[in-house]
């Protein structure tokens, strides 16, 4: 019993939940695999827990929470030792939750539509239209930035970490380029140097770019 995480690491999504798990310390965390690649996440075993099929699901005893927004507020509510991640100030948390769903409205749905082709259906490059929607993110991300060293602020967030693992891996299919986004090419390289993204981001990241070059080869 305990916190299981259903994951594969090359997701963004589970990516944000690793992270989480990072910035929180949150020791004893069990994982499972599901391989998306190979259907696995329509077995009944999994659709049981999640009918919406996605990853990252969480398991905390029976209880089940899934999309990785929702997860990582959970768990910063039920296991930060402060709340600093996602501040109960009505202000502050109105900015973060304003950032989550940008990641859950406009990021990661223009970063599964520019890799679902080339992933699954075997297209040997991104198309133009779907990099122009990630090069729309990147100008709101840009401007979210003009202010503050952190998307929501002087401290980083959740807002931070659910909007960086999927920028992370835009990146790996249109390199930021820090002419064009000065804000968001600083803020992406002051993410790296955090531990939670060495431990909860770069491995999978890895694992994205490794697929991604065998895909299009
Ligand atoms: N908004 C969700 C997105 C989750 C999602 O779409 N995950 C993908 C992997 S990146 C998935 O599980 N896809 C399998 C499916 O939809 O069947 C979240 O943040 O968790």
């Amino acid at each position: 019993m305990g916190l299981t995480v259903y994951k594969i690491d090359s997701s963004s999504p589970v990516r944000s939940v690793f992270m989480t798990i990072e910035a929180l310390n949150i020791p004893d965390v069990d994982y499972v695999n599901v391989n998306l690649l190979e259907g696995e996440q329509h077995k009944e075993e999994f659709t049981k827990l999640n009918p919406q099929h996605t990853v990252p699901l969480l398991k905390d005893d029976d209880f089940c929470v899934w999309d990785s927004h929702a997860i990582a507020v959970y768990l910063v509510t039920k296991y930060g030792a402060d709340d600093s991640l996602y501040p109960a100030d009505p202000k502050k948390r109105a900015v973060i939750d304003q950032r989550l769903h940008f990641d859950s409205g406009i990021l990661f749905p223009a970063l599964l539509e520019a890799v679902l082709p080339v992933f699954y259906k075997g297209e040997k490059s991104f198309r133009p239209e779907h990099l122009e929607r990630i090069t729309k993110g990147y100008e709101f991300a840009e401007k979210f930035l003009a202010s503050s060293q952190w998307l929501a602020g002087d401290q980083i967030t959740l807002a931070d970490i659910c909007c960086v693992s999927s920028i992370s891996t835009m990146d790996e299919i249109i390199p930021i380029d820090k002419d064009l986004y000065p804000n968001l090419a600083g803020w992406l390289k002051r993410c790296g140097e955090q531990e939670f993204y060495k431990k909860g981001n770069e491995p999978g990241l890895g694992q994205f770019r490794d697929l991604e070059k065998l895909k299009l080869a």
